[in-house]
């Protein structure tokens, strides 16, 4: 029998959409995983609202960042986490960083670094990022990210980027 105090690892989470009612997406999607097998959810940040990062042509985005615990492998859940993107109407376009209606990302696995073809975590991008690193902050303020130092560290030092809180998660 599995112990859920001393089983298995947690995981953050980012969920991100800017496409076909983000915050609807966001929910959906926060109920899609916690509805895994294996995946228990442990904490959900509040909604933000920001424009977007890299290319501007495109709608504002809602994100957000939740810890799991899970007892499934990364390329595992990784996978999951691209079919819950799939089932809710992702569709991949040609442009590089354009509008989707989910967006799911593992950024921290366990103190895991992770560098295979298809995932690297901790996110490549989250360093730089406020729409991760605020959230992320709100629901882990004690945080180490394996290889890059705290989360408090990192917002400090992240470039300004204005996010507006959205709505309690009820
Ligand atoms: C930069 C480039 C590409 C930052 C930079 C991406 C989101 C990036 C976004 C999101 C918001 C993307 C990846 N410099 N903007 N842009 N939220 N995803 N606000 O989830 F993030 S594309
Ligand atoms: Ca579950
Ligand atoms: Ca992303
Ligand atoms: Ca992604």
């Amino acid at each position: 029998m599995k112990n859920p105090v001393t089983d298995g690892v947690v995981v953050y989470i980012g969920l991100g959409s800017n496409l076909a009612n983000p915050v609807e997406q966001i929910q959906a999607a926060r109920i899609a995983i916690t509805q895994l097998a294996d995946v228990q959810e442990l904490a959900f940040s509040d909604l933000y609202r920001s424009s977007p990062m890299g290319p501007q042509d495109q709608p504002d985005y809602v994100n957000a960042v939740m810890a799991v615990k899970t007892d499934l492998p990364p390329i595992d859940l990784l996978r999951c986490l691209q079919r819950i993107e799939n089932n809710q109407g992702r569709v991949r376009k040609s442009e590089r960083w354009g509008a989707r209606t989910l967006d799911l990302d593992i950024l921290i696995y366990g103190d895991q670094l992770i560098e295979l073809p298809d995932l690297i975590v901790p996110h490549v991008g989250i360093a730089e990022r406020a729409f991760v690193l605020y959230p992320l902050y709100q629901i882990a303020p004690q945080l180490q990210v394996p290889g890059k130092g705290s989360v408090a560290d990192l917002l400090e030092r992240c470039p300004a980027h204005e996010l507006k809180k959205l709505k309690a998660k009820g």
